[in-house]
């Protein structure tokens, strides 16, 4: 998939123009008091306090509290890893347009107004491609890591992608309610492969990443290991469907 499409996906389908109030910015939190306030300042900042924003929370330090201080809706989860507590934010989400993003201050919600355009122009998913820009801020493990299974899933899918496991993405509602989700490390890859090899119209788009604060909650080795799993089995599983 290239970053660029030639066709116009609009030529085909009704285009509507979204607005942030038909966002839902949601997210898995967990021990995020050193992100949060930033992530959800830059939120209210760039979509002048009009999207919806969501965390599934699995804290046991101030982030709740943060959260509904900013007009979050919180929903307390036990910790049980990043897909279980993403997924129920997705669809715990009421708006029309729902983007995911890690609470880290790692990825770029000046894009949020570039991701809604995109799928006010006709795209069902676009998916936020760190490693455009070089993701210098990304540790070299986990940078290779991510190109690797880039290359992985592009060569089980046919379809040449760059970013399969980046947390920040943009889905039309119908997305997310039309498809089962089974994954949890390995997600964030799932949500991409899925409709992509469904037909949706994905389109990756090159965003910045910034180095996090705080600390990260997943293991690189273990969690690279669970990502790699998924990425298998979901592309199989799609191929044979
Ligand atoms: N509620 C909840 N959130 C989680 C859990 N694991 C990770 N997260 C959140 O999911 C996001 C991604 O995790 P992160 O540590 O940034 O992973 P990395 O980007 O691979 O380093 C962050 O916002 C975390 O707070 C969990 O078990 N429960
Ligand atoms: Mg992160």
């Amino acid at each position: 998939m290239s970053h660029q499409r030639a066709t116009d996906v609009t030529a085909d389908r009704d285009s509507t123009a979204f607005t942030f109030d038909d966002l839902s910015v949601v997210m898995g939190t967990y021990n995020e008091e050193a992100a949060i306030g930033t992530v959800l300042e830059d939120i209210e900042r760039v979509t002048d306090g009009r999207a919806e924003v969501v965390c599934v929370d699995g804290s046991d330090d101030g982030t709740p509290k943060i959260a509904r201080e900013h007009g979050a809706t919180v929903i307390e989860q036990e910790p049980q890893g990043y897909g279980v507590a993403v997924r129920e934010a997705l669809l715990s989400a009421s708006r029309p347009v729902i983007v995911t993003t890690d609470c880290d201050d790692t990825y770029p919600m000046e894009a949020l107004p570039e991701f809604l355009d995109l799928i006010s122009q006709g795209y069902d998913v676009v998916s936020g491609d760190r490693l455009y820009y070089g993701a210098d801020a990304m540790p070299a493990f986990n940078r290779l890591g991510n190109a690797a299974f880039a290359a992985l899933a592009s060569a089980l899918m046919g379809e040449r992608v760059h970013d399969t496991t980046t947390g920040m993405r943009a889905y039309r509602r119908e997305v997310i309610e039309k498809i089962e989700w089974t994954e949890n490390t390995g997600l964030s890859a799932e949500l991409l492969i899925r409709p992509l090899m469904r037909g949706y119209e994905v389109r990756e788009e090159p965003i910045t990443y910034a180095e996090r604060a705080g600390e990260t909650k997943l293991d690189p080795i273990q969690g690279g290991a669970e990502i790699l799993k998924s990425i298998v089995a979901v592309s199989l599983a799609e191929r044979f469907r």
